[in-house]
């Protein structure tokens, strides 16, 4: 790993998350914005793992280098999605996207290495829809727990749906979180198990943000604790297991070293 790499995976490791800018430029993503719209024309009936579009960009030359750049040993957790729901004001919270929730509790905490990534690729601008990415630095270590900032997230957390609170609630987001500002074509990487939410900085009627997400982890116990999760207890496994051409999916990822096989039952 070159020096360069080697401060970027510190920085990661240190705070939880890493920005990279202005990585994908409109010629890279002009596909995925079609697949955007056929998502909303198909609503459930869309499957990101069969759209031609969803899997090039997953296995793209770009993704994949930056991320071997990073981990010389990475796997996509089987967990794609397009996000685009819309993002209410008063109710959106912090989260982490691992299973155990909370700290210290689960499987997940038995070391405090967690390696299992979330990765993001905005298609929209957090300045054109009012809505940014908000990441609690430091908060996917077990040492979180018993921090002061952990405890204004909590009451964060207890004050949703509050609309009295609004004005406190945006203070104590402020205070405990760094705020992400994107542009279209940045990616943020973060460890699953670090607190974030989408946060309305505008409320601008209408505007969603657009993204692109993605999970990899490395091998190891929280890779396999993942995969049973997302699959079994989050269900996504009809949805990788049913389609016919699902081959399309697994052997680009396989061509790219990234795939790990999928637990078609539940493991642990
Ligand atoms: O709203 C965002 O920008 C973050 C989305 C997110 O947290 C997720 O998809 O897990
Ligand atoms: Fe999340």
């Amino acid at each position: 790993m070159d020096n360069n790499n080697k401060i970027e995976k510190n920085e990661l490791n240190e705070k939880g998350f890493i920005y990279f800018g202005n990585l994908f430029n409109e010629d890279d993503l002009k596909d995925i914005e079609k697949s955007f719209l056929l998502k909303e024309e198909e609503k459930q009936d869309y499957n990101e793992y069969v759209d031609l579009d969803v899997i090039n960009l997953l296995t793209s030359e770009k993704l994949v280098k930056k991320l071997n750049k990073l981990f010389p040993k990475i796997f996509h957790m089987h967990d794609v999605n397009l996000l685009d729901t819309p993002l209410l004001e008063n109710t959106y919270t912090f989260h982490r996207d691992n299973r155990d929730r909370r700290t210290g509790k689960g499987p997940d905490w038995i070391n405090d290495n967690y390696n299992v990534y979330t990765l993001i690729v905005y298609l929209t601008d957090s300045k054109s829809t009012g809505i940014s990415l908000r990441i609690i630095p430091k908060s996917h270590r077990t040492s979180y727990q018993k921090t002061l900032s952990n405890f204004i997230r909590s009451i964060f957390s207890a004050s949703r749906n509050l609309n009295l609170f609004n004005f406190f609630r945006k203070k104590m987001e402020s205070f405990i979180s760094e705020n992400i500002e994107y542009k279209k074509g940045d990616m943020v990487i973060f460890h699953a198990n670090v607190y974030h939410t989408g946060s309305i900085n505008k409320f601008i009627k209408g505007t969603r943000r657009k993204a692109f997400v993605a999970r990899f982890g490395e091998p190891g116990v929280h890779m396999s604790n993942y995969l049973n999760y997302i699959l079994h207890e989050r269900k996504l496994i009809d949805k990788i297991t049913k389609p016919k051409n699902i081959d399309q999916y697994i052997n680009a990822l396989k061509k790219k070293n990234i795939y790990t096989e999928i637990p078609v039952n539940k493991t642990v």
